[in-house]
């Protein structure tokens, strides 16, 4: 017995010596210090010896199992170590290497300048409030004033899913479900994207964005719409800019107007930049029709209102000086960095 101890030591401390894996060295101590292992198998013997032999081999086993304990501790250590070397060879950073720089983005046109508009009603006490862009034609057109058969609906040729559903070409619809489902007084402005069937080119484009705005309440007249529009164009073009009113016609409101702003550069002479004409056209207005009123059921009796839209590309345009309306929708970086 005194031999078999021995030997388990010794194979053990071989054993060791030769290992470099962790799972390794815990295998070997199930396999030797283990419930089922060398050792303990023959502690189990014990019983068989002489009442002389039996302190000599217990004290002898007891030695190997520390020996073999230590050995194996010193041997997890020595792994432990080992690894950490490893890990921290393999992850050094060279601190000298040169940064990733990040490239920071840049807001599209279009954004900066519809963010602009939106802040300018915002202080005049709008809110903002978008809707679906795929609609039912009751609310692009019918409800508007704009029956099928209606001219109008020629220059407004859009996609349509079905014969009731469509690519809306216009943010009014969303002005029409705020009347349906709100009591004046109403101020607000609808952004957002509509859809015409256009052939694109350097001013056309089958998708483009326009702003709407709507106001009604008690006791609105044409002067509210004068005052509000002054004030909006002031602060988007500067407090100088001088505007006229030109008669015109929408199915949705009577009466209609479209509004030019005098060209800047030539101060009404007429100029390149203006064709010639002295005003550039920015938005076109009016005073809610009453039947429009009346299909969301407010009362056109007690209530009036005006309303205005506007083109968000153009402004852009003339903002920035760009020639080409396709370059908003390209996403060319080139183009994009220069806002
Ligand atoms: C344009 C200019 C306009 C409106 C839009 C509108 C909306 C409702 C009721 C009445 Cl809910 N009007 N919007 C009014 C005048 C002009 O847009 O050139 N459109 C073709």
């Amino acid at each position: 017995m005194k031999e078999q101890l021995e030997n388990i030591r010794k194979a053990a401390l071989n054993a060791l010596n030769e290992l470099n894996i962790q799972q390794d060295l815990e295998n070997l101590r199930v396999k030797v210090l283990g419930k089922k292992g060398e050792l303990t198998a023959i502690l189990k013997q014990m019983g068989t010896l002489s009442a002389e032999e039996r302190p000599v081999i217990g004290q002898l086993a007891n030695e190997v199992r520390t020996t073999i304990e230590k050995a194996i501790e010193e041997k997890q250590a020595e792994l432990k170590a080992k690894e950490t070397e490893r890990k921290l060879q393999e992850e050094k950073i060279d601190v000298t290497l040169p940064g990733k720089r990040h490239i920071l983005g840049y807001k599209h046109p279009l954004s900066i300048v519809l963010d602009e508009i939106k802040e300018i009603f915002i202080g005049m006490g709008f809110n903002i409030v978008d809707g679906p862009e795929i609609e039912y034609d009751y609310y692009n057109f019918e409800a508007l004033n704009i029956p099928k058969n209606h001219p109008a609906r020629d220059t407004q040729d859009t996609f349509y899913i079905t014969e009731n559903i469509l690519l809306r070409t216009q943010t009014s619809p969303v002005q029409v479900r705020v009347m349906e489902k709100q009591k004046p007084p109403i101020r607000i402005i609808s952004p957002g994207r509509v859809y015409r069937s256009d052939a694109i080119d350097a001013t056309h484009s089958p998708l483009f964005h326009q702003i709407e705005g709507l106001v009604v309440d008690e006791g609105i007249t044409f002067a509210d719409l004068k005052g509000t529009l002054e004030t909006f164009i002031k602060r988007l073009y500067g407090e100088n800019s001088v505007i006229r009113f030109r008669p015109h016609h929408f199915p949705f409101t009577e009466p209609s107007a479209e509004v030019d702003v005098q060209c800047f550069s030539c101060k009404g002479e007429g100029c390149r930049l203006c064709k010639g004409e002295g005003w550039i056209e920015i938005l076109g207005c009016g005073m809610v029709h009453p039947k429009v009123l009346s299909n969301c059921g407010i009362d056109p009796e007690k209530y009036s209102g005006f309303a205005l839209g506007l083109g968000l590309e153009r402004v852009a345009m003339r903002r920035y000086n760009i020639d080409d309306l396709r370059l908003f929708y390209e996403n060319d970086v080139r183009f994009l960095s220069q806002f």
